[in-house]
């Protein structure tokens, strides 16, 4: 492992110094990159100076920094978490061999595919969430989104760097065409269809970042367990960021649960007091819960049982021994799988071909966790609305439950009784203009919109009325 180099042109721990090829490679994508960023990023604040942490290390003792910058000159590195040199695969058919330092020719156009649609959704989420600075309910909040939109983009950075230095021609071309992909083009849009999904309000950022991020969590968890070193430390270094965005996701969708909880106990009406009604919530996480779980791809995956064998993608906290068995050759699956008419059956998946189910699994399990403490604030402020994940079969567009239809609770419904539900389950035209209606900009320091509590706490011990924006 090298040094921590800070003063490079690219910041790293992964010693461009000596490797002047590669450098010149990423020196040439950097300005592409920045182009990229001022296109597509959150281009009306880049002259503006944002309270912003930026990754300086990878040490335990403190790994980043806060200081005001301007986006477009965050210093967005290339880091690499620190690991045993002698590092043995602990799963699939390569079990106890050596990790790879390099990527094996057998596995090199999985690995490439598995990288680039990681590294895709990264600025994705950038192009997303670029109009949302503009109706910031607070300073703190225009921080926060600045503070994920920045990481996603050193997270490109972190799936670039794999492609320049293992996967030579190819690599670079597919690190090209992550910059011209956009989210939501209709002729060359993003790989995985949530990621061309658009955010257009705060409350779709806030779900976002609970549900969205979170399946980033757990795919680069998986990948975090990967026999090759490099994909695998990388991804171990992403997740130490990762914990904020969905911290922001959760503390967002908790604050306006609190607000209209408040409102109703004063014995008002959400609506009128231009707050976010507890149903129009539910529709919105709804929305975004099970788009998120399309991300997982299908519940029997040929192409997860090969990354599997292969030893690039393992199961949640495969590392910690949680498993008895780490082959995965003899057990099963059980799944609901729907008939010809609609009913469930239960069958067995043989268990390498059900990794993306098993993931699914922790994650939804996650889920649930982050929904019961929103419901235990809901408690406490007297208010009898409770939020409700949904089943893991409603409104799926990916895996096999995709083309059959289910009410939030999972239990089959007709394709009419879908048609005619679906207002009270997802957001509806007339929900998204009214949400709408209620994003404003609040750019006093201190201040926020009368559809979102305050939170708690700032950030980095600062108060929430400090100065996180500074406007040119
Ligand atoms: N949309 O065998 P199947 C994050 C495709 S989020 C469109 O069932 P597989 C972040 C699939 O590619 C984490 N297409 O599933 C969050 C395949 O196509 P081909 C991102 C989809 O391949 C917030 C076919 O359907 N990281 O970091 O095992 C902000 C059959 O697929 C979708 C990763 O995803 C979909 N939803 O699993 C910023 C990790 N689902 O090959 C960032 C890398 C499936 O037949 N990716 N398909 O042409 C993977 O591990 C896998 O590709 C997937 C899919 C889990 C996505
Ligand atoms: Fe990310
Ligand atoms: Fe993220």
């Amino acid at each position: 492992m090298s040094e921590v180099d800070l003063e490079a042109k690219i910041p790293n721990n992964v010693g461009l110094r000596d490797n002047k090829r590669l450098m010149k490679a990423l020196e040439t994508w950097q300005p592409a990159f920045l182009d990229w960023w001022k296109d597509m990023g959150p281009s009306d604040f880049n002259e503006d100076q944002i309270y912003l942490r930026t990754a300086v290390g990878v040490g335990k003792g403190g790994w980043a920094h806060f200081d005001y910058v301007k986006m477009p000159e965050y210093r967005w590195g290339i880091f690499l978490a620190e690991g045993p040199e002698d590092r043995k695969i602990h799963f699939g058919d390569h079990l106890g061999e050596n990790a790879w330092k390099e990527v094996p020719g057998e596995m090199r156009n999985r690995l490439r595919r598995l990288i680039v649609t990681q590294g895709d959704t990264e600025p994705a989420s950038v192009e997303q969430q670029r109009l949302l600075g503009k109706t910031a309910p607070s300073l703190y909040d225009l921080r926060n989104l600045f503070q994920v939109n920045v990481e996603e983009g050193r997270h490109l950075w972190a799936m670039v760097y794999l492609l320049h230095t293992y996967f030579g021609k190819d690599g670079r071309e597919e690190a090209e065409a992550l910059l011209q992909r956009h989210s939501g083009d209709e002729d060359n849009p993003r790989i995985l269809e949530a990621f061309n999904n658009p955010i257009e309000t705060w409350v779709d950022f806030f779900c976002f970042t609970t549900f969205t991020d979170r399946d980033g969590k757990y795919q680069l968890a998986a990948l975090a367990e990967s026999a090759f070193d490099p994909l695998a430390r990388s991804t171990q270094f992403m997740l130490t960021e990762e914990a904020f965005h969905m911290q922001t996701g959760e503390n967002g969708v908790g604050r306006i649960l609190h607000r209209t909880a408040e409102i109703e106990k004063e014995g008002k009406d959400p609506r009128k007091e231009g707050a976010v009604p507890f149903d129009i919530m539910q529709k919105y996480i709804n929305f975004w819960a099970s788009a998120s779980m399309d991300l997982f791809g299908g519940e029997d995956s040929t192409n997860a049982a090969e990354s599997f064998a292969m030893g690039l993608k393992g199961r949640y906290r495969e590392g910690d021994g949680i498993y008895s068995d780490p082959r995965a050759l003899e057990q099963s699956y059980k799944a609901e799988i729907p008939t010809p008419e609609g009913k469930l059956e239960e069958k067995e998946i043989p268990l390498r071909r059900a990794m993306n189910a098993l993931l699914l699994d922790s994650y939804v399990q996650d889920c649930k966790r982050i929904t019961m403490r929103w419901n235990r604030d809901l408690e406490k402020l007297g208010t009898d609305f409770r939020v409700v994940f949904p089943s893991k079969r409603f409104n799926r567009k990916q895996g096999i439950y995709a083309g059959h239809f289910y009410d939030p609770e999972g239990n089959p419904v007709t394709e009419e009784e879908w048609k005619a539900k679906q207002g009270d389950w997802l957001p509806t035209d007339a929900d998204r203009a009214y949400v709408k209606s209620l994003m404003h900009p609040v750019y006093e320091k201190g201040k926020i919109a009368n559809w979102i509590s305050p939170p708690p706490t700032g950030v980095n011990g600062q108060p929430f009325d400090f100065e996180y924006v500074k406007f040119h």
